[in-house]
C-alpha cells in the first residue's frame, strides 16, 4: 500500500488471506516518495516467489500501474477513498491504465474483492485453494439463505 493511511482499508484483504491461510506480505511503498523501493520491490518480486500483488493507494494512485510497470506477475489494484472525489481519483488512476500494461482493478475500498481474486488466481497453482473457494461460496450462499429480516 501507498502508506500506512491505507492500512485500515487493505486490512480486509490481510482478513481473507489469512482465512485462506494463503502467506503474504505487507509492504508501504509509494510510488511517488521512495519510487526506487518500488522498482526494486516489483523487479525482484517474481524472483522471490511471489505470485500476485494487491496494491492499494488513493488519490493519484499510480502505485499498482508503475508495479505492473516493473513485473509481469497479475498486479491488483485497489482504489483508496481520500477525503477528495470519494475515491473516483484512485479509481480512475487505477482502471484507466494505457494498453499495455494492465492492473486488475477492484471497486473502491474493495480490498476484501482483491483478496478473493487473488486467491481464485493461486488456484490455478494450488489445488487446494479450489476447495476452500468453494467452501466460501457455500458458506457464504447458505448465510444469505438462512437470512431473515
Ligand atoms: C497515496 O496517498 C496513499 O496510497 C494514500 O492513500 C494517499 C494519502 O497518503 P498519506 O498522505 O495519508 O500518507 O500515496
Amino acid at each position: 500500500m501507498g502508506s500506512t493511511s491505507d492500512l485500515e482499508v487493505m486490512s480486509a484483504a490481510f482478513a481473507i488471506l489469512e482465512q485462506f491461510g494463503v502467506p503474504y506480505e505487507k509492504k508501504v511503498i509509494s510510488a511517488h516518495r521512495a519510487p526506487y523501493l518500488l522498482a526494486d520491490y516489483a523487479s525482484s518480486a517474481r524472483n522471490r516467489g511471489i505470485d500476485v500483488i494487491i496494491a492499494g493507494a488513493g488519490g493519484a494512485a499510480h502505485l499498482p500501474g508503475v508495479t505492473a510497470a516493473y513485473t509481469t506477475i497479475p498486479v491488483i489494484g485497489v482504489p483508496i477513498s481520500g477525503k477528495a472525489f470519494g475515491g473516483m481519483d484512485s479509481l480512475l488512476s487505477m482502471v484507466q491504465m494505457p494498453s499495455g500494461i494492465p492492473v486488475a482493478t477492484v471497486a473502491v475500498n474493495g480490498a476484501k474483492n482483491a483478496a478473493l481474486l487473488a486467491v481464485s488466481i493461486l488456484s490455478l497453482s494450488y489445488g487446494e485453494l479450489v476447495e476452500a473457494l468453494d467452501e466460501f461460496r457455500r458458506k457464504q450462499t447458505e448465510a444469505i439463505e438462512k437470512t431473515e429480516i
